[in-house]
């Protein structure tokens, strides 16, 4: 590496590494890193998997690359050796910001899986340049700017790959770029992220407002741009049809350089419809085998054993149904193949709920995918049962044998590896190397649950990160946080149902606690991290909630020695790696039912932090693996949800009435402390949703959490107590290995 490293600096700067900038070094390493994954093997296999998703949440790829390439330590050496640490050279790195969540930020993990397990399948996806968006707090709200990533000197390779994409008015020609995929000691495969040479950054103004119908400019600027009216959900059926098109003419392409006979497609590829954004390369695939001679029964035949579907969520919104008429102004050469696949699906069933244009003329995008796609898999074992019992019970009814249960995973080699270092040293150091390929060798760790030299050990590498992650956030946001205190983090997607407002009105109890004289044991820091989808009204009002908390408390010399809330700006994936390792209290709090997995839960688990949350997604499947004794679980449970939902059964307004203590709590929102700091229109339409509506039943659920959060941070003061709970919980987390997960996926779907 040292070698290399002078040769590249020699070549691209005329410099020795002592003379190097900390800039120039990160452009050699980013080149040296190229180099070698260049020469690497690429997994083959007798079939090739296209994983396509409209997000892949990456984050920054050189410590990523060095480890799965096995040149991290040797990295590290060099540059301490020349005085420099990976870490700052790594600050360099702008994150791409292909993502927005859990669902983009699987992809990445399952990329990295698949590598890693020898087996060839690529990712594709479309190359945003401006990513989601980038979120800043101004007057305490936040505000939306474009986030670019792309730089001269990146990780993609543009390649000569291109294809032609028609639309109604006109066609457009793509360019593919290759991100290279390398596996922990394994082969590499590819990122495919498409795109197209006349988009225009200039066109955005304001911070992400641009015009929305100049697609040749505008259709690879952001991931999800704001679809609240036409032109903006039109925008989002380009961007989608682009994706998929060039999907399915790359899968073609492809097989017939391989020689593969199209009528044996499906042997040798399989698709994985990462929900229902890609669902278009359905009908787009039978009409690229019709054009191809196929008649249509055979080319659905073909594609029906090629297509299998991931479902996410149950949450109705994120279930797309397009409406026919904007289908038709974008896409009309699809629509003829979706409505003979509909009307195929009415021959068979008569069953109005299975059908894939509604009586609204909307096309529902998952009933395509269900019907024709040969697999259909929810994310955790709770979520699968759902979909099985009620949310697709139709469907599994019809089809009982395409359905089946994967549970998430994470890739322990950023998750843990790279993100906490130390930890990974010395887990390695007491139960060997094994468990960084092999998971499950974690339980190993169980021999030591009584050993207090490990478990202080354990404490230890745990102050440490918190130490960094206070040092992080004072150079960052100038904030001072003390290292003593306990760590309770909830870093995720703003949204209702994840109950980043229940989250806020523990911390207005203890704010009233504290003014009232009682006193925590130890400071509490109450950090969260968190973007709210641009036009997603009630969750900004939920991060106005958070940071005028943060102001306010802030400002009171009597309550912030002993509480302190820190709203993280722009959390994202590097932010999540600083964060995870430094926590204690990992909030999974969402209304049981409704969180299809969660994978921050396992990031934070195999972390070494004890979750406090609700039966809900994989929650259900830890609560399990580590017992009673080491998790917090409060919360009605998920089937009394479902029922409240089906009968009406949930009344907001009765449990404030009668409750005096909600009552206060939730007043408190629009309480002069509060108003005199923000601004009523946010805090009052808050206020108003919680007492009135409270889609997601936060009030039925505050009390038990207040409860249970109040007894974990007793148990928290029986330091080998809790360090022992810590122990239990790393050693578990081997089944949330990604690695795992990918396994069944092939063993079960994929077959490669
Ligand atoms: C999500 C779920 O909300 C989340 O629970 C799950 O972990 C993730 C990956 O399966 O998928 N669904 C959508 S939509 N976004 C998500 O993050």
């Amino acid at each position: 590496m040292e070698q290399a490293l002078e040769m590249m600096l020699q070549q691209k700067f005329g410099k020795s590494i002592q003379d190097a900038s900390k800039e120039e070094i990160y452009t050699a390493l980013l080149y040296v890193t190229k180099e070698k994954m260049q020469g690497m093997k690429r997994n083959e296999g007798n079939r090739k998997l296209y994983y396509i998703s409209a997000e892949f949440l990456i984050g920054k790829l050189l410590s990523n690359n060095l480890i799965n390439l096995g040149l991290f330590e040797e990295t590290r050496e060099v540059l301490e050796k020349h005085g420099h640490s990976l870490t700052e050279i790594e600050e360099i790195e702008l994150e791409p910001s292909l993502g927005n969540g859990g669902l983009g930020r699987l992809a990445a993990c399952f990329l990295d899986s698949i590598a890693t397990l020898g087996l060839e399948g690529d990712g594709v996806g479309l190359n945003y340049h401006d990513g989601l968006f980038l979120q800043k707090f101004h007057d305490n709200k936040q505000q939306e700017e474009k986030n670019p990533w792309i730089t001269a000197d990146s990780w993609l390779n543009k390649t000569d790959v291109s294809f032609e994409v028609p639309f109604k008015d006109f066609t457009l020609t793509s360019t593919m770029y290759d991100i290279d995929v390398p596996g922990y000691n394994s082969g590499c495969n590819k990122l495919h992220l498409f795109d197209i040479d006349t988009i225009d950054e200039s066109i955005i103004h304001d911070g992400i407002q641009f015009d929305k119908e100049d697609i040749r400019k505008n259709l690879t600027l952001f991931l999800y741009p704001d679809d609240s009216d036409e032109k903006g959900q039109l925008l989002r059926i380009y961007q989608q049809y682009f994706m998929v098109s060039n999907a399915a003419q790359l899968i073609l392409k492809e097989a017939e350089a391989k020689g593969i006979n199209l009528y044996h497609l499906h042997e040798h590829v399989c698709i994985q419809i990462n929900d229902t954004h890609p669902t278009m390369v359905i009908p787009e695939l039978i009409r690229l085998l019709t054009a191809r001679g196929f008649n249509i029964d055979t080319a659905i035949d073909v594609v029906r054993k090629t297509c299998a579907y991931t479902n996410h969520t149950i949450l109705a919104e994120a279930l797309e149904k397009w409406p026919i008429y904007y289908l038709e102004k974008v896409v009309p050469h699809l629509l003829p193949i979706i409505r003979e696949l509909d009307a195929r699906v009415r021959r068979d069933f008569h069953d109005e709920r299975v059908y894939i244009i509604d009586k609204q003329d909307r096309v529902h995008m998952a009933h395509i995918d269900i019907h024709y796609g040969y697999a259909v898999n929810g994310v955790a074992a709770l979520h699968t049962e759902i979909l099985k019992e009620s949310e697709l019970k139709p469907f599994y009814d019809i089809y009982p044998a395409k359905f089946n249960n994967k549970t998430n995973g994470i890739t322990f080699r950023r998750w843990l590896v790279h993100c906490n270092h130390s930890l990974a040293e010395y887990l390695k150091e007491l139960i060997g190397p094994g468990y960084m390929e092999n998971a499950d060798e974690l339980e190993k760790l169980l021999a030591y649950k009584d050993d207090e030299a490990v478990l202080g050990k354990l404490k230890e590498i745990k102050k440490n990160a918190k130490v960094e992650l206070k040092n992080y956030l004072k150079m960052t946001q100038n904030v001072d946080i003390d290292e003593n205190g306990v760590f309770d983090i909830q870093i995720k997607r703003l949204h209702e149902y994840k109950r980043q407002q229940m989250n806020a009105l523990y911390a207005i109890y203890k704010y009233k606690e504290i003014k009232k004289g009682n006193l925590p044991k130890r400071p509490i820091t109450m950090i969260f991290g968190a973007k709210a989808a641009p036009a997603y009204t009630i969750a900004k009002d939920i991060i106005h909630l958070l940071l005028c908390l943060q102001q306010l408390i802030d400002n009171d010399p009597q309550v912030s020695p002993y509480l302190k809330l820190v709203m993280v700006e722009n959390y994202n994936v590097t932010k999540a790696e600083k964060l995870i390792p430094a926590c204690d209290i990992s909030e999974q709090i969402s209304l049981a039912s409704k969180e299809a997995s969660g994978t921050g839960n396992m990031k934070f688990m195999l972390n070494g932090a004890v979750t406090l949350g609700t039966e809900d997604g994989a929650n259900v499947e830890i609560h399990q693996l580590v017992g009673d004794e080491n998790i917090y679980i409060f919360g009605e449970k998920s089937e009394n949800v479902i029922k409240l939902y089906e009968t009406n059964g949930y009344c907001s307004a009765d449990i404030y009435d009668n409750d005096p203590m909600v009552e206060e709590l939730v007043d408190f929102i629009i309480s002069k402390d509060l108003i005199r700091i923000g601004d009523p229109v946010n805090l009052g339409r808050l206020y108003k949703e919680l007492v009135s509506k409270d889609w997601f039943m936060t009030l039925l659920d505050v009390k038990d959490y207040i409860k249970t959060k109040e007894q974990m941070l007793e148990d928290y003061e029986d330091e080998t107590a809790w360090a022992k709970k810590m122990l239990v919980n790393i050693a578990k987390a081997g089944f949330f290995s990604s690695d795992r997960t990918i396994a069944e996926y092939n063993r079960d779907i994929w077959h490669l």
